[in-house]
């Protein structure tokens, strides 16, 4: 599904703004059929759970309603009209008046319907969204409800993050030409200095397809009919990371000569391999810096928000960092366009965290469960797992900046049925992007020997905690084990080590001269431990710190308003260990 734009053709209204919203009640059942009768308001984009007072709303399981009137331009007589919605977490719902147009699940991929017939050009219709934020064994990432003794649903979940909810992206309504570009797949290769870009174009009906590479000054580099075409561009211009350049295709659809339909998206010219432990991008070894990332932020929760995107991008290029993991969900398609455009190297993960029983068994006590069964992580959550990696890939293919999928965050890949629900994922997501390579990334209690699935990858990512949940204080030993460790997982499968977490929870303000957990002198520590082992280990082909910023978690004693290990504070204030990174990153950026 293509993401909706502005054209020659095609026309676009976003419907952000303040919505009725109200929480799902017995005493309406139908709330899309009328007026929402409600004294709150939520804007649109944010999530929902910390803008009011109520707890029962932050802690609310189950429906919330969005509403507002939505009037149609009246020049869009002729065209279809679509709605979309860029996510609705975690599962979402639209009524065009008292119509049904669209049901989705899966809370960070987009969604949209075709309404033309529920609507007329220039008069308005009641547009109603649903999200629902429960999180079952069947949803990805998973969970279960608990009915409280005073008959409270409470949400449990496996992974470290809050489970935020609502409308935390855009709603557009767009024009669409009834004829129209559907989809285009675009890929390049280099030959020499010649870029080769593949563009697969796939149109609604049958129409002529014609496509025009410009490059950045508009200048015409290459043309190309058909619906399969390939454009040659001599003496290219590398998309490189810190140095991106991006080309701009457009296509158009034409039935007897005329344009019906124009859609334009950039391009850049890059090429990604992974050969032996190396990882290639146009040819030259790639050392991965930067952070695994969260969209979160105070009041908004996961809202997406453009301040937000420049200043997190602005401190990223302070600190020295080229890349960042989208741990651990699909982020909105405004930050991987920010990346295409400014240089940014992105591992996109898909929402499969939390698939490990026997960790949060482990945290909590509470008695272990076998985490592939059919009565936990089974059918029904691979088969959601499966559409997810369909609608990951079908949204992101075309970004330059997009280098590696992350299929799942820590699973439990050393329990018995690991390897049968991992190899289908592993090989559809081959068969949907034959250019990209697949990784994990790999939980510390599934080493290497113990890990049943690292050998299905093509890159090998870790997360490890030495110094904080193992070797806590003493960093000699964590140093050690950590070196042990990274040594077995190079000798064992000669592949590309990415390690994509590490860090320790730091309070701003407590410092210490020893080794004391939670100061900022311990943070830059236990990172410098990490550094001196990633400098000795030739394998180890990146470095990605959790987290770039603190941000809010579940309620639990392990966790202090929230987990602390960002770099930057969550209102995105430096800790000491920035400035060490900063040293770090900035000085390799030089050398390379
Ligand atoms: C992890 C998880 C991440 C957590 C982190 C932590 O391994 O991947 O989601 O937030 O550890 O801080 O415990």
């Amino acid at each position: 599904m293509l993401k909706p734009q502005t054209s020659a053709t095609r026309e676009l209204v976003r419907l952000d703004g303040l919505w009725r919203f109200a929480l799902d009640s017995a005493d309406v059942p139908e709330p899309w059929a009328a007026p929402l009768d409600t004294p709150l308001e939520a804007p649109v984009p944010a999530s929902y759970n910390d803008l009011f007072t109520d707890p029962r709303i932050r802690e609310h399981v189950g429906w919330a309603w969005y509403q507002r009137s939505v009037r149609v331009p009246r020049g869009w007589a002729g065209d279809r009209v679509i709605v979309r919605v860029d996510a609705a977490t975690h599962e979402g719902v639209v009524y065009v008046d008292d119509v049904k147009v669209a049901e989705h699940v899966g809370g960070y991929l987009p969604f949209e319907a075709d309404i033309t017939e529920h609507v007329t050009p220039g008069a308005e219709f009641r547009l109603t969204i649903g999200v629902d934020n429960e999180l079952t064994m069947e949803t990805i990432p998973p969970g279960t409800i608990e009915v409280a003794a005073d008959g409270r649903r409470v949400q449990r979940y496996f992974h470290d993050f809050y489970n935020y909810a609502g409308l935390a992206r855009s709603v557009w309504l767009a024009s669409r030409p009834a004829v129209h570009v559907d989809d285009v797949t675009v890929v390049t290769e280099l030959e020499g200095t010649t870029g080769i870009v593949r563009v697969d174009t796939v149109v609604s009906a049958d129409a002529a397809v014609r496509a025009t590479l410009r490059d950045a000054s508009g200048t015409v580099v290459g043309t190309a009919d058909g619906a399969s075409a390939t454009i040659r561009v001599a003496d290219a211009t590398l998309w490189q990371p810190g140095a991106a350049y991006l080309y701009q295709l457009t296509l158009e659809a034409l039935v007897d000569g005329e344009v019906v339909d124009e859609y334009a998206l950039p391009v850049g010219i890059r090429t990604i391999e992974v050969r032996g432990a190396e990882f290639l991008i146009n040819g030259e070894p790639f050392y991965f810096t930067g952070f695994g990332k969260h969209e979160d932020t105070a009041v908004r929760g996961k809202g997406h928000d453009d301040a937000y995107l420049v200043h997190d991008f602005q401190l990223m290029d302070w600190i020295g960092a080229n890349s960042f993991r989208t741990a651990h969900y699909p982020y909105a398609e405004e930050v991987m366009e920010f990346a295409d455009r400014h240089g940014i190297v992105v591992i996109d993960e898909t929402p499969a965290v939390g698939l490990n029983l026997g960790l949060i068994g482990g945290i909590t006590g509470a008695p272990k469960l076998a985490t592939w069964s059919p009565g936990t992580i089974g059918d029904a959550a691979q088969a959601a797992h499966a559409q997810v990696l369909r609608e990951l890939v079908a949204r992101d293919k075309n970004h330059p900046s997009v280098v590696m999928w992350s299929i799942t965050n820590e699973p439990a890949s050393n329990e018995e049925g690991a390897r049968e629900y991992f190899e289908p994922l592993v090989q559809l997501t081959r068969e949907l992007d034959p250019s990209r390579p697949v990784t994990f990334v790999n939980v510390m209690m599934a080493p290497a020997g113990t890990d049943l699935v690292a050998d299905l990858f093509d890159v090998i990512c870790l997360n490890r905690y030495y110094g904080w949940y193992v070797n806590t204080g003493d960093l000699a030993a964590a140093e050690a084990g950590l070196e042990t460790e990274l040594r077995a997982w190079e000798s064992l499968y000669g592949k590309p080590l990415i390690m994509t977490e590490y860090g320790a929870d730091t309070m701003p303000g407590v410092h210490s001269v020893w080794d004391q957990p939670w100061s900022e002198e311990y943070q830059t520590a236990v990172l410098d431990m990490f550094h001196r082992v990633h400098d000795r280990v030739p394998a180890l082909v990146g470095e990605q710190v959790w987290n770039f910023a603190d941000f809010q978690t579940s309620a639990g004693i392990f966790r202090v308003d929230g987990n602390k290990k960002g770099v930057f504070t969550r209102d995105r204030k430096p800790k000491a260990a920035a400035h060490a990174l900063r040293t770090r990153w900035t000085a390799m950026r030089d050398r390379a």
